[in-house]
């Protein structure tokens, strides 16, 4: 069996989305990966295009791990949101062919399963306290045992990550939009929200908050402290990760829960927080973090460590993507929470997929492969829109962490 051909895919089904398809010379056998990266999507598919796809044509697709370091070490130039991102897509359709050569879905071949389904937590955000409550008990009422709650800070127009739809959409035009915030403002208001949250909805529900890379360590530490009598499951990207020993400030301070790694490309972003135990989830993604091959590296690391699972799952990130997350997420011994904003209907339309919610959990399904598939025809009624994520200014107009 041999590569034949590969394709990528860009469509904007109420979001863009960049899909590889891989073609094999089996009847037809062939297997899907997402590409996409949200904001910088052309980047992934030039690359793919011009770099990648030339170099797969004749290859075994039989070979996931010979191929992974065939574009990780060969390429020279390590790491890096595009590389990863193109290297996470040829992986997870060489995982997808894989399963249907075997006849099995993919987490049958990545040990079976560990659990009955995938806990998902849902996003519950508005602009006040009042109204958030609402949205926190629409998912409650849909039956999530997990919810994330964002509500705006309080004398600033616009904040990320709130939004009067359920689905909000981070890229939400060509050129960045910006928003104002104001750190004082937010540490204030957040516990005062968390309190009213607990206080109406009880110990069970599990509750977790973003806060988007905007603090520094010291601050962050007080919102954990400022947060520990309403148990949150997790505060996420408290601060910009780049610097990782950041984070033993942090722990020294709080027993909150720290989740972090949606920007994560791989295993070294990320190896002293799980050695050190500085975290308690990470967050990378099949995605973003090289694929199937890479994340399973990243987990079986994590739970070395007693750090969880809790993979980002964002609306910019595809249903092809959700799927090769879910077999992972049902197979790994350290899941944790898989977060999950569900998708416009147009993209399901494009990619049907076998994975399915039911009452707090996401199922993989049982088709052979990833059980994902893109249909062509419908990614063609939706071409390419440019969107990009917003941009964050203090209230003085300094630009501050995203
Ligand atoms: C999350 C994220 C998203 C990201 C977006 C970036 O936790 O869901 O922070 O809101 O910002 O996926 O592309
Ligand atoms: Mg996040």
């Amino acid at each position: 069996m041999k590569i034949v051909d590969a394709r990528v895919i860009i469509s904007s089904p109420g979001r863009t989305f960049v899909t590889l398809k891989i073609i094999t010379s089996d009847g037809g056998v062939t297997g899907v990966g997402d590409a996409t990266l949200n904001g910088r999507e052309l980047a992934v598919a030039a690359y793919l295009s011009e770099h990648v796809i030339p170099t797969l044509i004749g290859r075994d697709p039989a070979r996931i791990e010979d191929t992974w370091q065939y574009l990780y070490k060969g390429a020279y130039w390590r790491r890096g949101p595009v590389t990863m991102t193109a290297i996470a897509a040829v992986d997870t359709a060489l995982w997808d062919i894989k399963g249907k050569v075997a006849g099995l879905p993919v987490y049958q071949l990545l040990g079976g399963r560990s659990r009955e389904g995938v806990t998902v937590y849902g996003h519950a955000s508005a602009e006040t306290t009042e109204e958030v409550l609402t949205e926190v008990a629409r998912y409650v009422d849909r039956g999530y045992k997990a919810v994330r709650v964002q509500t705006g800070v309080p004398g600033m127009a616009s904040t990320y990550g709130v939004s009067p739809d359920e689905r909000y959409e981070p890229a939400d035009a060509a050129i960045p939009t910006e928003n104002v915030w104001s750190t004082p403002r937010y540490l204030t208001n957040v516990p005062t929200v968390f309190a009213r949250v607990r206080d109406e909805f009880g110990p069970d529900l599990r509750l977790l908050h973003d806060v988007h890379h905007r603090l520094t360590p010291i601050e962050a530490a007080r919102l954990g402290k400022s947060l520990e009598p309403y148990a949150l499951t997790w505060i996420e990207d408290p601060v910009p990760a780049e610097l990782q020993e950041g984070f033993r400030l942090i722990r020294q301070h709080t027993t909150t829960p720290i989740a972090v790694g949606e920007v994560f490309n791989s295993i070294w972003d990320c190896e002293t927080l799980i050695r050190e135990q500085l975290v308690d989830y990470i967050r990378a993604t099949v995605v973003h973090a090289g694929g199937i091959t890479h994340l399973r590296r990243i987990f079986d690391l994590a739970a070395l460590h007693h750090v969880r699972s809790g993979s980002h799952g964002a609306t910019d990130l595809s249903p092809v993507c959700m799927a090769a997350a879910l077999h992972l997420d049902i197979a790994i011994p350290n899941f944790g929470l898989q977060e999950y904003m569900g998708f416009p209907p147009e993209a399901d339309d494009v990619f049907p997929h076998s994975w399915h919610y039911a009452d707090g959990y996401l199922h993989p399904g049982e088709d052979p492969g990833l059980g994902v598939d893109i249909n062509e025809q419908e990614a063609a009624r939706y071409p390419y829109k440019p969107a990009s994520l917003p941009i964050n200014r203090l209230t003085d107009g300094t630009l501050h962490d995203w």
